[in-house]
């Protein structure tokens, strides 16, 4: 494949752009080379700026669960479009969006829609401090909720693959209210909680870890979080921005029948707009402004365009039943071929999989928390990712990230892939 226009439009970018890109995890800097530029797509793949095509496994890092430019959430956005993009004032479409997703989701009364999923975990933090009236929170080593400066502690996806997993700027006054925990280690949270007693207000999160690989939670570690914190008054958070109308219809509370109580959304919620949202049941959600005391607010938030984008994005989801189980079972057949040719090949690796996310780790021993995740061969991911994309696959640029299957993948697409991971992974 030639980047020649990709390499100028980059150089470009760079002048102008810090890194010349607006989000670090584009910039390919954990695997070398340049970014490949973009210039659409549908369904399941991406057309470059050279020409290329791509099978797409990233699909904008999640919301594309039904393919790139898929025609309802499109016609949706245009219609909206001709009437106006945005008002600062509320619209019928706010509500519509709100009791579809309250509809969907097990375990929440209200809903309210922000822009992106680090302010949906933001501002749920903060709701669950002004709840409780306490400082502290837990969070998981290798999970990642977005930018914002009390997650960025042992932060997982692209904040580790640059090595900034704890980033400058981040004050010791604010890292100090943040303990970080091991994923999938009940044991280290009870230890955390009774050092703290009375002093932690949530548990955040993400309740299949989608930023250190995908990692899918140990039996009874959910259960196990939801005893702590409903024993010691700590609200537990489920930053559902990954996992959130993708492993089922009402996400991980649906999927092992376990309640949050707040629940963070993003990517699939926007149906590609940039759309986040928190929902909790009412005791919670009413502490909120203008009805509560805990301040959150936002120009954009509601916006007509991505209202409807999401709207259409959910009522897609919603009317076809079959979807999640469908997802499932391209993944289980993406992931039984990439196992079939890697073990043919004397490849050593570790493939974690859960509905429709899967991660390839190159490592022997089972991936379940931020330190195996990080024991993974990254010369070889580098060699992975390079050789898939010569053979017109794209997956994320970094060993730390999950794949995204979407429904528009035909199983011709998930063959060809095989074949291509065959063909790679003879020259590891
Ligand atoms: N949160 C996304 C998945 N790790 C990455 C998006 C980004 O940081 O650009």
């Amino acid at each position: 494949m030639i980047y020649k226009r990709s390499s100028e439009l980059f150089a470009e970018a760079e002048k102008v752009i810090p890194g010349g890109v607006n989000s670090p995890v584009r910039a390919f800097k954990a695997v070398g080379g340049t970014p490949i530029f973009v210039k659409s797509a549908k369904g399941a793949y991406l057309y470059d700026e050279d020409g290329n095509r791509l099978i797409d496994y990233i699909n904008s890092w999640g919301p594309m669960i039904l393919g790139h430019a898929y025609e309802p959430v499109v016609e949706a956005v245009i219609q909206k479009a001709k009437l106006g993009t945005s008002f600062g004032m509320p619209t019928e479409l706010e509500t519509q969006i709100a009791a579809l997703a309250v509809s969907m989701v097990p375990n929440i009364d209200k809903i309210r829609f922000v822009n992106s999923g680090t302010e949906a975990c933001m501002s749920a933090v903060r709701l669950a401090r002004g709840f409780t009236k306490r400082d502290k929170i837990i969070k998981f080593a290798g999970c990642y909720h977005g930018h914002s400066d009390s997650f960025l502690i042992q932060a997982g996806s692209g904040a580790v693959t640059f090595g900034t997993p704890n980033s400058p700027g981040v004050t010791a006054g604010t890292a100090k209210d943040t303990l970080l925990a091991k994923y999938n280690d009940l044991e280290n949270v009870a230890t955390l909680i009774e050092a703290n007693k009375n002093e932690i207000a949530a548990i955040i999160v993400e309740p299949v870890a989608g930023n250190m690989g995908c990692i899918p939670p140990a039996k009874g570690f959910l259960e196990g979080l939801r005893e702590l914190c409903t024993a010691n008054g700590i609200l537990l958070i489920f930053d559902e921005v990954m996992t959130g109308f993708r492993l089922a219809r009402g996400g991980v509370q649906e999927l092992f029948n376990i309640n949050a109580d707040i629940v963070c959304f993003g990517k699939v919620i926007g149906g590609g707009l940039p759309v986040g949202a928190f929902a909790a049941r009412a005791e919670i959600m009413n502490f909120l402004a203008p009805l509560g005391p805990v301040y959150q607010a936002g120009t954009l938030s509601g916006n007509p365009l991505a209202m409807a984008a999401g709207l259409a994005m959910l009522q897609a989801l919603d009317t076809d039943r079959a979807i999640f189980k469908r997802l499932e079972e391209k993944t289980a057949y993406l992931g039984a071929g990439i196992e079939r040719v890697l073990k043919a090949n004397n490849v050593v690796f570790t493939i974690n999989r859960i509905g429709s996310m899967i991660s390839v780790h190159f490592d022997a021993n089972p991936v379940t928390d931020f330190k195996s995740a990080a024991a993974g061969d990254n010369e070889t991911f580098k060699k992975f990712f390079h050789g898939l994309v010569a053979e017109g696959i794209y997956i994320a640029p970094s060993a730390y990230e999950t794949w995204f299957i979407t429904d528009a993948l035909t199983y011709e697409d998930l063959d060809f892939t095989i074949q291509a991971i065959d063909k790679v992974s003879k020259t590891f």
